[in-house]
Order: structure tokens, then C-alpha cells, then sequence
């Protein structure tokens, strides 16, 4: 959909005229901008791990290029089985329970030979036998943790246990948000160095899980302050239960869960709490096309740094350690790991493989290439198959973002050894170069001398995406700013969404049944990959805008100084604005509207907002299934009560954002309403018309009036 630029221009310029405070402090603002900016700034912080001290008397860092790469060799997880049966209040129905318990491992990670690690592991009941054989029913843990398997409408039971005693091995930053266990008083400067860090902080150790592109009641969504430590001694305040009830009302697609404390996911994650969640549909047409059993891999791929000692290299001291003294902005690790395994190889018969590949990395984006040049085909994203088979040479995949791939073999001949490449930068998109003998490499396949069987053809439509209609006189579209918050020398100490912390008032209150645009406008200078809890939903399309002027402008009416104190004022990239520093009315568009690429064109719950851009999505409301014309604002459509429970949230997967504290809350309400019916096709955009049909969020002038006392 083309947007079309509304152009405001007199009533801005009337609106500056009788508020001169606009016009001083954007001049101001966009002095003070010119002087303030670090082109790169925050992209000259990539730690050099062989630099950063290990804490540990005697232990040094290892030196990624002395792991010998391809001696690993590759493990699929096993698959955990029910333990039992449970019984569903509502349905009075028995349904599969499953128990995945949180222990501390030490995990071959690094190659044979080389010291083990220590790692956080869910696992429990596991079958290790490929579905349809003879089981091989064991007890397992591992990190990643062994896959959920689950089958489309049939719902599910996780009861999860938190057996992680001792300190958390990596040190908790008591300066951000977060999990306060033992309710701390929050340290001062000069802080301690870790190790030992703040004891108070490091023990015992919270944890809730979080499934990723599940469509879940909000009590069983993982909510980060939901969390709870060993034998329930310290709960959240949004605790309700160590059990969760996963519907799977949804299509078939590679979902995974993972840990999702507040404050401490970019930890938690790091030490290994994550896995693949799959949804299978007993009725899906393309599946039986597809390879399965041992020829079906998760691939959940992350970087990681080590230690001679074999534990994991993290930050212990910050980019900023004055104000945050464990917290950086990302965490890049030196050398990748696929299903904990560092460099694995794997070996691959001559055919089709399907591999579900799981970004499961702290801040880390992969271009994903095959050293041969060799074409692949992505079937899958986060939500379900895409509208048709898409062929490419190159995947980029953000954190938590997924892609199911097929690559053929077939054609390849015996012998031959492929590596899987990445060539994304570090931060992405505008930073350091990886390097192409570490961190630009992925994994091997090694191809076997086994008879060629050739793929079956796919159909050219996988999938029927629908059109969505977004809802009128909700205030489409939601307007929200990507900022990153700096010290006085220019560091990020935080990054924000809208300006606000997470704890500030709920502003995301969606009603069920309705179709919400939501406009993320990235004034930072990195892309950022957001996810938004309970919801697949639709990419609409990305346009250029003119950060810095859009940025002056939003900070004209919100004041510089992050975090606001006071309700965000929002403003919208496609509205122009009077510019009294050129006397002129200025578009801060500055290109044509991109849809989204073939491999982003499905059901998506992560995607990428890069910097210089905005990112518009449609959100509605409501299951993939539903049809638009069975929606009525107000009324449920969901299989459960979204409304109830904690609520969600919605926050950037960079999991050092997610934690500080790049994430917000999400209420889900029902007001039945005759105001806010879908709008028909072809009808007006909700506010594209006239500015007096405009909602309250294209309405500068009462907004710029009621901040007007605040900004003096
Ligand atoms: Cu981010």
C-alpha cells in the first residue's frame, strides 16, 4: 500500500507561531543533534575477547582460532515425551503433560578434547529415536534443551521446574531493570568488579519461560516478572504458576521457548535456556513434499566466546561501567555454535534436507550462504510457510527470527564439504565486518558417497496470506520511536522503545478483534529486531525517513533527556512539519514505500526495523485462523481470555535491549464498541484524509499544548 504524505504544513506553522517554545527548542534540539552525534560511535565497542578479563585466577581467554572447526559433529536434540496426563479446568478434558526441569550441566560445547562448560539445561523424558521408530526413551539435559514437539489444536501442559541452584554464572547487573530476588537495595557507584559482583543479586536464581510466536493465555506466556527460583522460595509479582497451558491454536511452523526473566533473559539465554517448539498439522498438504525424520534438523545457532577453562566468556565489565557495570549493549561472541556445539560438521546423504534454523544468538544477525554458491529454498518464517517457496543464495536471519530451509545435496558430488557462511556485520547493519575465519563461519556440511535421491516438487502456493483491514477510530497507526539512550559522552546506556522505560504506564491496550497499525520510526543507529507476545501477524513495508530531522522534530516535543518523565507525545514520520530553521515544510519520507522481501512475506512475530527507516506492521488482533469478516471489535475470537493474566509484552529481541530495558507492556482488552468496525477495502486510510478526521495520534496541535508547560 502506498502512503500517502499528509502535509500539515499550516496548521503546524500556526501551531509554531503560537507556541514560540517550539520554535527555540527545535532550534536548539537541532544544534545540540549536529554537535552530539557519533556516526559509529557504539560500533567501535565490539569486544576484542582476548582483551576482557576472564575473572577467573589462571583462566585466560581462548583464542577462537586455535578450536579446530569440523570436529564436532552436529547432534540433533531429542524430543520430550509426556510424563503424564493433567486434567483442563474449562474442558474437563485430560491433556499430555509434559515436566521440562532447569538444571546445571557441563555441556561438550567446545570440541573433544577441549574442557567442558558449564551451562544451564532444560530436558527431562526425552526420546532420542526419530518419530516412528522404536522409542529411546531417556532422561536428558541439554543446552539448547531438547525440542517440544506439537501438534496443531491439540493443546499441551509444560510443567516447568527451576532446579538451578548456587550463584548465576554470569554477573547480574543490579543497576537495570530486573528480577530483584532478595529485594536489594539497588548499589551505587563505585560498583564492585565480578566476579564476586552483588551476591544478593547472583542468588537464587529466577527463571520463567517464554514461548516464542506461541499464541498463549498471558498466565502461561512467560510474563518477566512471572519468574520464580528453586522450590518457589522467591516468586515475581506477576507469578501465578510453574505450569503452563500451550493451546497451539495456530499453523504449523518452528516456534522455540526460552527463558525470559526481566532483566536477566540476555544472561539466562546465554547459559543455555532455549529450545525448538514445533507445531505440526495433522492435515498440512506440504509436509508429506517435505524431508522428515533424521532428514528434519532444528538448527538453533549462536555465538558464543570462551574461556580456556571451557566456561563461557561473558561481559564483566560494561561499556559504560560507571553507570551499568556488567551491561553491554550487545554481546557478540568470537566463535559460533549450532545446537551447543562450536564449528560442528555434519554428514548429509544426497538429498533434500529440511533444516528449522532458530537464531537463537544474544544480538548476533546471520547472512546465512553456502561456501559453493549453492541455492537454497526457504519454505518457512516465524509464523508459518511462506505465501510460496522462496529460492535464494542468502538468508539474513535477526535474533529469534526463524527460516525453514531446504537444501538439495542431490546434485552435489561425493566428497565435497560445504561450509554454511555468514556475512552480516556486527552490530547489524552498519557495523564491524565479522571475520570470515571465526564468526563468518557457521558449520560444514560434509557430503557422503550415497546413492542421489532427488526432492519432490512443491507447489507454488504454500500458503494464503490474508489481507488485513485495519480497524477505524482506534487511532491507527500507533506511532512509536526506536531511541537509544546516551551518556554524556555519547555512550548507550540504555534503549528504549517510545522513549519510555517498561515499567512506565501501559500505553498498548489493543482491542480483541481489531486490526492495529503499529509504525516503529528507528532513530538509533542499529537495527533493531522487535517481537510482539501473542500475536502472527503481517509486515506491511519499510520507507526511508530523515532521521535526524524526524529526531529533532520528536525531540522538539518530547525534550531530549531519555527516559520521558511525562506520557510520550507522538509523531508521525508520513506527517510533514514546518521547519523553522529553513522557513520551509519539510517530508521526513525520503523514499518509496519497500515491501516486505518474498522470505518476510508470511506470518511473522519477530522482524527486522533497520535503522534510517520505518517498519510498518498490521496486527490484528486475533488467531491466524479467523476470518476478517467473523471479527466484531470487542468480541473474542481467541480460543482462551487474552485479557486475563498478567498481560504481554512487546520489546526488541536484542535480549541486551530486551533487558535495558528496550521492551513494554501490552494489555489486552474487550470493549465491545460499534465505533470500531474493520474498514472496508478501498475505504480511506483512518486519518489519511483530512486532519480532522485525523485521530489523536496525527493531532500535534493538542499534543504540542499539553506538553507545552513541561518543556519550559
Ligand atoms: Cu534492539
Amino acid at each position: 500500500m502506498t502512503k500517502v504524505v499528509k502535509i500539515f504544513g499550516l496548521l503546524l506553522f500556526a501551531a509554531a507561531l503560537t507556541s514560540p517554545m517550539w520554535l527555540s527548542r527545535s532550534t536548539t534540539v537541532i544544534s545540540a543533534q549536529s554537535q552530539h552525534k557519533h556516526p559509529g560511535s557504539r560500533h567501535m565497542h565490539m569486544k576484542n575477547w582476548a582483551l576482557e578479563p576472564t575473572g577467573i585466577p589462571g583462566v585466560f581467554p581462548l583464542d577462537p582460532r586455535t578450536i579446530p572447526k569440523w570436529v564436532n559433529q552436529l547432534t540433533k536434540p531429542p524430543v520430550h515425551v509426556p510424563v503424564g496426563t493433567r486434567r483442563e479446568p474449562s474442558t474437563g478434558r485430560n491433556l499430555p503433560l509434559y515436566e521440562v526441569t532447569e538444571k546445571t550441566i557441563q555441556a561438550q560445547m567446545l570440541p573433544p578434547g577441549f574442557p567442558t562448560t558449564k551451562a544451564y539445561a532444560y530436558g527431562g523424558q526425552v526420546n532420542f529415536s526419530e518419530s516412528g521408530q522404536f522409542p529411546n526413551i531417556q532422561t536428558a539435559f541439554t543446552a539448547p534443551g531438547p525440542t517440544i514437539e506439537a501438534v496443531r489444536n491439540q493443546r499441551i501442559f509444560v510443567h516447568y521446574r527451576n532446579e538451578l541452584d548456587g550463584d548465576l554464572i554470569f554477573p547480574v547487573d543490579p543497576t537495570i531493570m530486573g528480577a530483584n530476588v532478595n529485594n536489594s537495595p539497588i548499589p551505587v557507584p563505585p560498583f564492585k568488579p565480578f566476579p564476586p559482583g552483588y551476591e544478593q543479586f547472583q542468588d537464587p536464581i529466577p527463571t520463567v519461560v517464554h514461548l516464542h510466536g506461541g499464541v498463549t493465555p498471558s498466565d502461561s506466556d512467560g510474563f518477566p516478572e512471572a519468574w520464580f527460583t528453586k522450590d518457589l522460595q522467591r516468586k515475581g509479582p506477576a507469578f501465578t504458576s510453574t505450569t503452563f497451558e500451550y493451546f497451539n491454536a495456530q499453523f504449523a511452523t518452528t516456534l522455540w521457548f526460552h527463558d525470559h526473566t526481566l532483566g536477566m533473559t540476555r544472561l539466562l539465554v546465554e547459559a543455555g535456556l532455549e529450545a525448538t517448539y514445533i507445531i505440526r498439522d495433522r492435515n498440512d498438504p506440504i509436509a508429506p513434499l517435505l524431508p522428515s525424520g533424521k532428514f528434519e534438523i532444528p538448527l538453533m545457532i549462536q555465538d558464543r566466546a570462551f574461556n580456556t577453562d571451557g566456561s563461557t566468556h561473558f561481559t564483566t565489565v560494561g561499556d559504560n561501567p560507571d553507570i551499568h557495570p556488567y551491561w553491554d549493549p550487545e554481546y557478540f561472541g568470537d566463535t559460533i555454535m549450532v545446537n551447543g556445539k562450536v564449528w560442528p560438521n555434519l554428514k548429509v546423504e544426497r538429498r533434500q534436507y529440511r533444516f528449522r534454523i532458530v537464531n537463537g544468538s544474544n544480538a548476533r544477525f546471520y547472512n546465512l550462504k553456502l561456501s559453493n554458491g549453492m541455492s537454497f529454498i526457504q519454505i518457512g518464517g516465524d509464523g508459518s510457510y511462506l505465501p510460496s517457496p522462496v529460492t535464494l543464495t542468502e538468508a539474513l536471519i535477526a535474533p529469534s527470527e526463524r527460516a525453514d530451509i531446504l537444501i538439495d545435496f542431490s546434485n552435489v558430488p561425493a566428497g565435497k564439504k560445504i561450509i554454511l557462511q555468514n556475512t552480516a556485520n556486527q552490530p547489524f547493519p552498519g557495523g564491524d565486518p565479522n571475520d570470515p575465519d571465526t564468526t563468518g563461519q557457521v558449520m560444514r556440511f560434509e557430503v557422503l558417497n550415497t546413492p542421489a535421491v532427488h526432492p519432490s516438487p512443491l507447489p507454488a502456493t504454500l500458503i494464503t496470506i490474508p489481507t488485513f483491514v485495519e480497524t477505524e477510530g482506534i487511532g491507527n497507526p500507533k506511532l512509536f520511536t526506536l531511541n537509544e539512550q546516551e551518556s554524556d559522552v555519547g555512550e548507550p546506556v540504555a534503549v528504549l522503545l517510545d522513549g519510555q522505560h517498561f515499567d512506565a504506564d501501559v500505553t498498548e491496550t489493543p482491542n480483541v478483534g481489531t486490526t492495529e497499525a503499529w509504525y516503529f520510526q528507528n532513530l538509533s543507529e542499529d537495527a533493531h529486531p522487535i517481537h510482539v507476545h501473542l500475536v502472527e501477524f503481517l509486515l506491511e513495508d519499510r520507507q526511508n525517513i530523515d532521521v535526524d530531522r524526524f529526531k529533532a522534530y520528536w525531540e522538539s516535543l518530547n525534550g531530549s533527556t531519555l527516559p520521558l518523565n511525562h506520557p510520550t507525545v507522538r509523531a508521525n514520520v508520513e506527517t510533514a512539519v514546518f521547519d523553522p530553521a529553513t522557513g520551509t515544510v519539510h517530508d521526513f519520507l525520503t523514499g518509496p514505500s519497500e515491501p516486505p522481501s518474498p522470505r518476510e512475506s508470511g506470518w511473522k512475530d519477530t522482524f527486522v526495523c533497520p535503522p534510517g527507516q520505518v517498519t510498518r506492521v498490521q496486527i490484528r488482533f486475533a488467531p491466524q485462523y479467523s476470518r476478517n469478516a467473523d471479527l466484531v471489535p470487542g468480541r473474542n475470537p481467541f480460543p482462551f481470555d487474552p485479557t486475563a493474566g498478567p498481560g504481554y509484552v512487546w520489546h526488541c529481541h536484542i535480549l541486551d535491549h530486551e533487558d535495558n530495558d528496550m521492551m513494554r507492556p501490552m494489555r489486552v482488552t474487550a470493549v465491545r464498541s460499534t465505533a470500531g468496525m474493520p474498514r472496508a477495502p478501498g475505504s480511506p486510510i483512518p486519518g489519511s484524509s483530512t486532519p480532522a478526521s485525523a485521530g489523536p495520534a496525527h493531532d500535534h496541535r493538542v499534543s504540542m499544548s499539553k506538553l507545552a508547560p513541561r518543556l519550559r
